[in-house]
């Protein structure tokens, strides 16, 4: 008898409701569900891979201990032993912080490892915590901490409201939405211009998503920031801030003035590629819409300068009236208040309290830059990391300069992962505890309802049982905390834990929160029973305006002009605007390498960061890790598409097919992320049979947002040739 599964899609951030058609052991369908309040039936090609992820012969299934080159099974009680030992072992021999520790992003997607690997990261007492966040979303971070007082109050375009959208470096119609969870982005898009409105794009490349757009204009990469102060300039000249309705509570406005009268559009052109006119166009079109919301995305993220062209995109948004408004940007009310269940202090700044060894680069929120993690590791001296922990990810194919993370970790002396998959990066494990398939999980996005176009929520239930001899990464995490931790306190925690799971604690969040039920019988509201009874979801309603009930900044204003942010201005006039930097191509006398060319990402559909590629049906076709490059840069060069390419950066060169195409401004090329399988060690046949090259061996360690410590991925200075 064929069951009916109601499921939320864990593997992006558009939280698409699926229904999965199960019988018995086995799933036979995998559709959207057209009765979720969110997703109202949008999927996309990559959800089938749930299915066949569970079903992965490649996906290990028990923990596994590595003798030599071979993997040989063992047992739970033994595994965990190991791992503890492990740990312990290098801190005792070399300090706390000679072990780090990675969280990949699959971590984001799962309920039970959010809401223990806080505990679990603690349990490893090092200052050696990286994430995939100093390779994404690290600037909105700290721009929402400088502005609002909390690294969580980011701005979400109320997308289906709004009259003009101007999108800064995101491609949404292919991503579905980045810290704007928007499932059917293209969809969504498409009706704003149905309803009279406005879409404009500002990106290196055509994409798929300025295709949709009614304009789309080609901007240098790393330049953001300064065509963000011209508009800015723009509007203040002419008189078109409309920051009246939050006036009373934001400090700054007459800074940003100040600061933006002197990126006149004139002064800017030749560096952003874009001309004068077309900006003040730009600022004129922002300002003047009915409503309006900017957005940007890894684009503006990734670059030299994400700290400050994230905080000018919301900077624009607050001066032109467009923040905390319908059809403006504004900020969720989920039914897990995060916020709420924050202890931090109002306004406390987690930010520089301590540094990294090497380079000295500030911690964020408790985190190093990850740019900052191969050279802990390879640099001899006291506090080298000399062994590493792993939930998620695959940081040799994610972080900067990949390769020269992929030469270190051949020289761990322990490295421990919490992960199904034995890929680039965990194929330098001695030690691998798998957790259960997705599938076997129930799931409450805490993360991306957080973050959505519209307040829902959602609980689903596992698909299937969990096999007996499986753990749940809660379970496993816990079990290490456990044995790991000092005190009495964290002992009896994890023993409550073990016994309640994540159940215990998603149903005391949404009780305490904001549309929650609390511990009165009598109270009606939210509690995990009460979602249960919705499997599709509960509708919460449209974003409503709520900032200054948020605001965690100790003054509970607004700071609108942050003094870290004024102060990285002057690195970025010195940057982009000095004499000597003219136009003509988009590649400039970069310090960080001799590169004629410059070098950005891009996604695809059928990718998910670099774990979609063991998926046969997700594979299958032609090429996709191909370099795309303007007629004219190829012509300059003599090649050819469809030829064999060199390109070479500072830290390493690879080999890719190159794709003549138009969508690319000339002086750029784009490589997408992910790829680069087939490694020796690696168990993923799939994605060995097509295992095109790593961007991140192209990408720079050493090149970062010095402001947030995120990497730079977009800008790299290439050299591109005949193989
Ligand atoms: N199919 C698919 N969906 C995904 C993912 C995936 O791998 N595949 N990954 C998920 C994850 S982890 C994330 S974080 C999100 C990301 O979501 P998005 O931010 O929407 O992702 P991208 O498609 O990388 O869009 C970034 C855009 O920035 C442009 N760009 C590069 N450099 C610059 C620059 O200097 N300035 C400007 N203005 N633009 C620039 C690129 O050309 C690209 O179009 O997507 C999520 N969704
Ligand atoms: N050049 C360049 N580099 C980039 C980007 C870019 O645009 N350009 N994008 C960056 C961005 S936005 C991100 S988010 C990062 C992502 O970087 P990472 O998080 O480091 O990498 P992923 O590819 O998401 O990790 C996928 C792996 O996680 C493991 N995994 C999958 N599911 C689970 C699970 O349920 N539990 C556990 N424990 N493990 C699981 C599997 O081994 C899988 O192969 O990459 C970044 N790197
Ligand atoms: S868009 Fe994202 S959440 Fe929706 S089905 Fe595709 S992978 Fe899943
Ligand atoms: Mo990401």
């Amino acid at each position: 008898m064929p069951t009916q599964n109601l499921r939320t899609c864990t593997l992006c951030e558009a939280m698409c409701g699926l229904v999965i058609t199960t019988e018995g052991d086995r799933v036979v369908d995998i559709r959207g569900d057209a009765d979720d309040p969110l997703s109202k039936g949008h999927i996309c090609p990559k959800a089938v891979a749930l299915q066949d992820i569970h079903t992965d012969p490649d996906r290990i299934r028990h923990p596994m201990k590595r003798v030599g080159t071979a993997w040989q099974r063992i047992g739970w009680d033994e595994a965990i032993t190991l791992a503890v030992n492990g740990i312990q072992a290098v801190q005792q021999k070399h300090g706390r912080d000679a072990i780090a520790a990675y969280v990949g992003n699959p971590t984001v997607h799962s309920l039970g490892a959010m809401l223990f690997v806080g505990d679990f990261l603690r349990s490893l007492r090092t200052k050696n915590r990286y994430s995939a966040t100093s390779v994404d979303q690290l600037p909105a971070h700290v721009a929402a901490m400088h502005m609002f007082g909390h690294v969580l109050l980011i701005p979400i375009p109320d997308l289906d409201r709004t009259d003009h959208l101007l999108v800064f470096g995101a491609n949404p119609a292919v991503s579905n939405g980045s810290l704007m969870t928007a499932p059917g982005a293209s969809e969504r898009i498409k009706a704003i211009r149905a309803r009279g409105g406005r879409v404009v794009v500002i990106d290196p490349r055509r994409t798929e998503t300025a295709e949709l757009a009614d304009a789309h204009h080609a901007i240098r990469p790393g330049t953001d920031a300064l065509l963000v102060l011209a508009m800015l300039q723009v509007i203040f000249a002419e008189g078109m801030e409309r920051s009246e309705h939050l006036a009373e509570f934001t400090d700054g406005i007459d800074t940003l003035r100040t600061e933006s009268a002197r990126f006149t559009p004139e002064r800017v052109a030749l560096s952003t590629g874009i001309a004068a006119e077309t900006i003040r166009t730009l600022a004129r079109d922002f300002a003047g819409a009915k409503t309006a919301a900017a957005y940007g995305r890894v684009g503006v993220s990734m670059q030299e300068f994400g700290g400050l062209a994230t905080w000018l995109i919301t900077a624009l948004n607050l001066v032109c009236g467009r923040l905390d408004v319908v059809g403006g940007v504004m900020f969720t009310s989920p039914a897990v208040d995060l916020l709420r269940a924050d202890q931090q202090r109002a306004g406390a700044p987690r930010f520089g309290r301590w540094k990294s060894r090497v380079r000295g680069l500030p911690e964020f929120a408790g985190e190093l830059p990850v740019a900052a993690l191969a050279e802990e590791m390879d640099t001899p001296g006291l506090g080298q990391v000399r062994g590493f922990v792993t939930h998620g990810g695959n940081p040799v194919l994610s972080t900067p300069n990949g390769a020269r993370l992929d030469a270190a970790l051949s020289q761990m002396e322990f490295f421990v992962a919490i992960d199904f998959y034995v890929n680039e990066t965990t194929r330098h494990a001695h030690l691998i505890l798998p957790p259960s398939s997705p599938l076997e999980r129930e799931h409450y996005d805490l993360i991306f309802h957080a973050l959505a176009v519209r307040d829902t929520a959602k609980y689903s239930a596992p698909v299937f049982p969990k096999p007996s001899d499986a753990r749940h990464e809660w379970e496993i995490m816990n079990a290490i905390t456990t044995r790991l931790s000092r005190g009495v306190p964290a002992k009896v925690r994890g023993a409550v834990y073990a016994i309640g799971g994540p159940g215990l604690l998603l149903d005391y969040a949404l009780r305490s929160g904001p549309y929650g039920k609390g511990f009165s019988p009598f109270k009606r509201g939210l509690s995990l029973g009460k979602l249960k009874e919705s499997p599709h979801g509960i509708d919460l309603g449209a974003l409503k305006p709520s900032l200054l009930g948020k605001l965690r900044t100790k003054d509970r204003r607004i700071n609108a002009a942050p003094a870290l942010f004024i102060a990285d201005l002057t690195r970025l006039e010195t940057r982009w605007l000095r004499a000597d930097i003219h136009a003509g191509s988009a590649a400039t006398a970069s310090s960080e390498g001799s590169g004629d060319l410059v070098l950005i990402g891009r996604r695809a559909t059928r990718s998910s960061n670099s774990w979609m590629h063991n998926v046969e049906r997700l594979v299958r076709g032609k090429n996709r890790c191909t370099l795309l490059m303007h007629p004219v840069d190829a012509t300059a060069r003599g090649l050819r598409d469809g030829a064999v390419v060199r390109i070479a950066a500072r830290v390493g060169h690879v080999e890719a097919e190159l794709a003549v195409s138009e969508e690319m401004m000339p002086g750029v090329v784009s490589l997408p992320h992910g790829w680069g399988h087939g490694r020796a060690g690696t168990q993923l046949r799939v994605a060995a049979q097509h295992p095109g090259v790593s961007i991140n061996d192209l990408t720079d360690d050493q090149l970062i947002d010095t402001l947030t410590g995120n990497a730079a991925f977009s800008g790299v200075a290439v050299t591109v040739g005949p193989r």
